[in-house]
């Protein structure tokens, strides 16, 4: 009888309608014939609470949780909600939001740290396994770190030693996170005006681990009480997130890994192979996947392989990690974040390596169901299951550990035990989008500058730029918001900057194809695309690449004819299936350099009304970017569309592309 009422309260997800890709659809129904549960179905059986939703749950202190949800019928007349401690609905929402973007700021702070203290390893040559690939890179940041490039010597410029260049980048870069006096070097990457009103506005951050450890306490029961001032909070912690933390961490990344150029591959489960090794590298620090590469390119590895039965290795990438390795050499991506259970249940993942960030603790779970090693290898991120690995990784002997971690895989290629179902669907692309690389193909070699890009959206070709980024999220179906808001920007003109579980969205669903331009976009984008030969999805990289975003945002500005900041650009942000801490920090780091921002899915503040209205309408005031929500994927995309409209107005182009579309209507009526 309990059994029976057990059966009877598990819901299964309907493949169809739980993913628009038929890879995961066919897996999704693969694991629930094998009665392995997957995230899809899990969302089925657990519905979010209804007053965390709104952002009104306050469990800051034990005299609660205290919950102040909407009254039914919403607020008549004065709202006099109140926790125990007279906590208003704003401030324990703005509490929750801050906390969020405490959460994801210290997410990709850390990353970027990380990547920092292997760089002083290398700077300090103590590591033989990371080498300086670009010292292009190194030089072109090592000024904005007030580094000397050159030495004089008797009245005479030299070129300074790159040793000791690279030396005092990684010790000033390092020093940025505990940082005691001033502010971090990178502030001043932002145009002028922006960072001008940001000072006056007493919200440069002091240093980033600061500004997290800052909104823990402030937001600690009894202290802030004012959401505006929390919020200014957030602002400082997001831009330390955005213009310090995770800038750092792409910077110190393409030094040490290379800068990003376009590269061609494919993306989804049907890059795995059957008769290889597969390994999947799942999180977000390429320091490890770094390291695993070369392993998997070592003859030694390649010979056991073989002597094992195997015809290679198939190395494949779930979430960042993917697109780090992705961007870099052209590993293709085996999916995105939802994905990451259905790569197991191929029954093909002979290995799947994880670090750290959107990993499922029920990976470990599934792994039990197949022959997968799971192995976690960083200290901060281990899981309590006891089939899982832990194999840690330091940089001091990281190549040994890459090699232990390959070899376990290829020693369990003959373990497979079930069918191998690998769904035989994949899409080619092109990814690989640096600000370098953008301005070389669209701005020319001649002027050097993001000149080309600025004058095809003065002329109207280009109606604007979007930048749509982040994760999925199970409550909505998997990529469709993604797609769906990526097609309508392109198809009005609009040219899209994706990074994260978006931009392997993108790559899944074809749109990161130059050949895509011709099919999916307006006639201005399309020509442009076209001559330039580049897709109308530009993949930037992982998630701590939207440091990438920030920057393009801003050689655009610098580059003239747009206004003087990135709020007076005709762009928008977008999030369409956010789910994770790291979203917010990222969404308000935009927000407050000057973007409009549209998330998807739902926001937490639905229960505090007026904290919401001074996030989606008072910031715009403060910094020309401002919050909003939006669920419905045609009408995501028509407010960013609409945003861009307006921007175009006060710049006084709009009439330019009216010009241009009746030119291009008129020349097809010719064509035709
Ligand atoms: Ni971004 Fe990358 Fe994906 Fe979302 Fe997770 S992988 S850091 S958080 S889910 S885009």
């Amino acid at each position: 009888m309990a059994d029976e009422k057990k059966t009877k309260a598990v819901k299964l997800a309907n493949p169809l309608t739980a993913s628009i890709d038929p890879a995961t659809q066919q897996m999704i129904k693969r694991a629930q014939e094998l009665s392995v549960d997957t995230v899809f179905d899990r969302a089925e059986n657990m519905k979010p609470c209804n007053i965390g939703l709104q952002g009104t749950c306050c469990k800051n202190c034990a005299m609660g949780p205290c919950r102040l949800p909407l009254p039914k019928g919403g607020i008549e007349g004065e709202d006099d909600r109140k926790g125990l401690c007279g906590a208003t609905p704003n401030t324990i929402a703005a509490r929750n939001f801050a906390r969020m973007v405490a959460g994801g700021a210290a997410a990709h702070s850390d990353h970027g740290r990380g990547v920092a203290e292997v760089f002083l390893s290398v700077a300090r040559k103590e590591t033989e396994d990371y080498v300086i690939k670009d010292y292009h890179k190194l030089i072109s940041i090592a000024p904005h770190f007030d580094v000397a490039t050159t030495v004089e010597v008797d009245g005479e410029t030299l070129d300074r030693d790159l040793d000791e260049i690279a030396l005092e980048v990684a010790e000033k870069a390092m020093a940025e996170w505990g940082r005691t006096e001033g502010e971090p070097y990178y502030m001043k990457r932002a145009p002028e005006q922006l960072y001008n009103r940001w000072k006056e506005m007493g919200v440069l951050p002091r240093n980033v681990d600061r500004e997290i450890v800052d909104i823990m306490h402030r937001t600690h029961m009894g202290v802030d009480q004012d959401y505006k001032n929390i919020v200014k909070q957030c602002t400082r912690a997001a831009l330390a997130d955005g213009w310090v933390g995770s800038m750092i961490g792409t910077d110190l990344q393409d030094v040490m890994f290379g800068t990003p150029n376009p590269i061609q591959s494919e993306v989804n489960l049907g890059v795995m192979k059957k008769d290889h090794v597969n390994i999947i590298v799942h999180g977000h620090e390429p320091i490890l996947s770094e390291m695993i590469v070369a392993a998997t390119q070592s003859k030694e590895m390649i010979d056991y392989a073989a002597e094992k039965g195997a015809k290679g290795i198939q190395l494949g990438g779930i979430c960042c990690t993917a697109n780090e390795l992705l961007q870099r050499h052209g590993i293709p991506p085996a999916g995105t974040f939802l994905q990451q259970e259905l790569a197991i249940v191929t029954g093909a993942c002979d290995a799947m390596v994880v670090d750290v960030q959107c990993i499922f603790q029920n990976l470990a779970n599934v792994a039990k169901c197949f022959h997968t090693k799971l192995i976690t290898t960083h200290p901060i991120a281990r899981m309590e299951q006891n089939n899982v690995i832990h194999i840690e990784f330091d940089e001091h002997h990281a190549m040994d550990d890459a090699k232990r971690i390959v070899k376990m895989a290829i020693d369990n290629f003959e373990n497979r035990e079930v069918d191998v179902i690998i769904p035989p669907i994949k899409e080619n692309q092109v990814a690989g989008f640096s600000v370098e690389s953008i301005e070389y193909h669209l701005g020319g070699s001649f002027r050097g500058t993001y000149y080309t890009l600025n004058d095809n959206i003065i002329n109207g070709r280009i109606r604007g730029i979007a930048g749509v980024v982040g994760c999925n999220n199970a409550r909505t179906k998997h990529n469709n918001d993604h797609i769906e808001i990526i097609k309508e920007l392109i198809k009005n003109d609009v040219i899209v900057l994706t990074t994260g579980c978006s931009a392997i969205a993108a790559g899944m669903h074809g749109l990161l194809t130059p050949e895509s331009a011709a099919v999916l976009c307006g006639p201005g984008l399309a020509e442009v695309c076209e001559t330039v030969g580049i897709p109308p999805v530009l993949h930037m990289g992982s998630c701590v690449d939207n440091s990438r975003i920030l920057l393009a945002a801003t050689e655009v500005a610098k580059a003239g004819g747009l206004g003087k900041e990135i709020k007076d650009l005709p762009v928008a942000g977008s999030a369409p299936e956010w789910m994770s801490e790291k979203a917010i920090s990222i969404g308000h780091y935009f927000v407050t350099s000057g973007v409009y921002t549209v998330f998807g899915c739902h926001m937490p503040v639905e229960g505090a009304p007026v904290f919401k209205d001074y996030l989606y309408k008072d910031l715009e005031g403060i910094y020309g970017g401002m919050w909003d929500c939006e669920a419905d994927p045609i009408a995501h995309a028509q407010k960013m569309i609409a945003h861009i409209d307006k921007k175009r107005q006060e710049l006084g182009i709009d009439k330019a592309r009216e010009r241009v579309l009746m030119d291009m209507a008129a020349r097809q009526a010719i064509e035709g």
